[in-house]
């Protein structure tokens, strides 16, 4: 005969698991040494359970204390579009991005239409596969605002980030899916660590999608493309390196 698993059952087992565990090392830590080392490492215990709980979970975030001194660039370091070029020229005053695909009311934004929208400012760890970090501050609009101004449509699965950078005849690009494009923490920045996004950053517009690694982070955005798939984009990847070396699409950390 089968015994009917309780609910009190459960929690009896759950109870007593841990003592039977560690008794089991043969090295039975005190219970207050236990104790102490989780309050100790607390904040890192709870980011460590929040980034593998879900895709909503945010990336932390960090006190301006912990801004890196240096934050180098990498990849392309200018937009090299002669429509880029001619709009720095302006100081990027006449510069628009294209908000169009699967949506109901493609439209431009100016930067000055982008600025009224709410914005949003974070301190975080960018980390490229290079093998560097760096800490850094953004501030702009978060894409849902700019998506609910276009209205997806019911098909559109994922955005298209097209940059103003070609490298090695290819247009640079990126794309993510509806549940990072929604993410309280992915914005298009205007601005990091409080001034006018630097050209060599990404000037006058980049993507931060902060549960992605580095190259997720488009760089000189000039239009966001809503697509049902990502298989007629490119070389149907997902994005330039994932096209031309084989990098992961989702790069979530
Ligand atoms: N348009 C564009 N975006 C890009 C790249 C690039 O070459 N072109 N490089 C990517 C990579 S690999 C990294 S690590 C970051 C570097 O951002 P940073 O120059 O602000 O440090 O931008 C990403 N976005
Ligand atoms: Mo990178």
């Amino acid at each position: 005969m089968t015994r009917r698993i309780t609910r009190r059952l459960l929690l009896g087992a759950a109870l007593a698991a841990p003592p039977l565990i560690l008794g089991a090392t043969g090295n039975l830590p005190s219970w207050k040494r236990i104790k102490q080392s989780y309050t100790a490492t607390g904040e890192r215990l709870s980011h460590a359970v929040y980034s593998r709980i879900g895709r909503s979970a945010l990336a932390r975030e960090y006190p301006p204390e912990e801004m890196s001194p240096e934050f180098r660039t990498n990849g392309a370091t200018t937009g090299n579009t002669p429509a880029w070029l001619e709009a720095r020229e302006s100081g990027f005053a006449n510069w628009t991005l294209q908000v169009d695909g699967l949506v109901h009311a493609p439209r431009r934004f100016s930067l000055a239409d982008l600025q009224v929208l709410p914005l949003r400012s974070q301190i975080t760890r960018h980390d490229c596969v290079e093998g560097w970090s760096a800490i850094g501050g953004w501030t702009g609009v978060p894409l849902s605002h700019v998506l609910e101004a276009v209205q997806l449509q019911a098909d559109a699965r994922y955005l298209v980030f097209w940059c103003s950078d070609v490298m090695r005849g290819f247009q640079y690009y990126e794309s993510i899916d509806l549940i990072d494009a929604f993410h309280p923490q992915t914005i298009l920045a205007y601005a990091m660590n409080r001034v006018p996004l630097p050209v060599g950053h990404g000037a006058p517009l980049r993507l931060r999608a902060e549960r992605q690694l580095g190259y997720k982070q488009a760089k000189f955005v000039e239009r966001i493309e809503a697509v049902a798939s990502l298989s007629s984009v490119g070389f149907g990847n997902g994005g330039f390196w994932e096209d031309i070396a084989g990098y992961e699409w989702y790069a979530g950390i």
